[in-house]
C-alpha cells in the first residue's frame, strides 16, 4: 500500500460510474483509502455542508475536500508515484478531452439504462452506439485506450465497460456487437483485479434491485 502525506476518504454512491473512476485509480496505484458511503435519495446534512455541487465522488485528503472524479484522479496521480496521466502536454490534453467525452457517454449509457419506455430507449441507444462507434474509431489497437500503458483515460472507460458487460450477461444484450476494439479493451480491463475491486462484491444485485425499481425498459425485456 501506498502512504499519501495526508489520510484519504473517498465519498461514495454504490452503483455510480464516476465514483468507480476514482476507485480504479486507487487500486491501481495502490493508494491506502477509506471508502464510506452515502444513500443518494437521503444525503447526510455533513455531506451537503462540504459538496459544492451534491455529488459524488468527493475526496477528503486530511482536511481537504477535493470534487469532480477528473480533478481527483488527476490528483491521485500526481501525489504518488510512477504517473499513469501521459507526460507529454499534446497526449494529456487528448486524454483530458476523451475523459470529457466518457462523461457523456456515462450519462448516456445511464440514460439508457433508466429508460421506462421503448421510445425512450431507442432514442439514447441511438446515441450511445454512435458515440461507441466514436470510441472503436479511436482508440488503440494495441492493449489500452492509448496503446501499451494504462492511463487516467482508462480508468473513465472502465466503468462504462463494466456496466455494458452486465447488460450482457443479464439482458444478453450486446451494445459492442461490430465494434473488436472495445471488445479487445472491455475483455482486458474488466479482468484486471484493480477494476474487479472497483465495485462492492453485491455490485450486480444492487443494479439489477436499482433498474426494476427504475421501471427499466431494458430490464424487462429479453433481447
Ligand atoms: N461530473 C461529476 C459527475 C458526478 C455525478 O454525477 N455523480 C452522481 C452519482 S453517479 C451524483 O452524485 N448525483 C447526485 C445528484 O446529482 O444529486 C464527476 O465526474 O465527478
Amino acid at each position: 500500500m501506498s502512504l499519501t502525506a495526508q489520510p484519504i476518504e473517498l465519498i461514495s454512491f454504490k452503483l455510480c460510474p464516476f465514483v468507480q473512476r476514482s476507485v480504479i485509480t486507487l487500486n491501481k496505484k495502490g493508494i491506502d483509502y477509506k471508502i464510506t458511503y452515502i444513500d443518494l435519495t437521503d444525503k447526510p446534512d455533513w455531506f451537503l455542508k462540504i459538496s459544492p455541487l451534491g455529488k459524488v465522488p468527493l475526496l477528503k485528503y486530511g482536511d481537504d475536500v477535493l470534487f469532480e472524479s477528473a480533478v481527483i484522479n488527476e490528483f491521485l496521480d500526481e501525489i504518488t508515484a510512477e504517473q499513469i496521466m501521459p507526460a507529454a502536454p499534446l497526449q494529456k490534453a487528448k486524454d483530458r478531452g476523451w475523459i470529457e467525452y466518457l462523461s457523456q457517454v456515462t450519462m448516456n449509457q445511464h440514460m439508457l439504462m433508466v429508460a421506462d419506455n421503448q421510445e425512450d430507449f431507442e432514442t439514447h441507444k441511438a446515441s450511445l452506439t454512435e458515440k461507441l462507434q466514436r470510441l472503436e474509431n479511436t482508440v488503440s489497437s494495441d492493449s489500452f485506450f492509448n496503446g501499451p500503458q494504462f492511463s487516467l483515460v482508462d480508468s473513465a472507460f472502465a466503468p462504462i465497460l463494466t456496466r455494458l458487460d452486465l447488460v450482457k450477461r443479464f439482458f444478453n444484450y450486446d451494445l459492442l456487437t461490430d465494434m473488436p476494439r472495445l471488445q479487445a479493451l472491455s475483455a482486458l480491463l474488466i479482468n484486471q483485479s484493480y477494476v474487479k475491486k472497483s465495485v462492492v462484491e453485491e455490485f450486480d444485485e444492487i443494479m439489477l434491485e436499482y433498474l426494476k425499481d427504475k421501471n427499466s425498459y431494458l430490464a424487462a425485456h429479453s433481447f
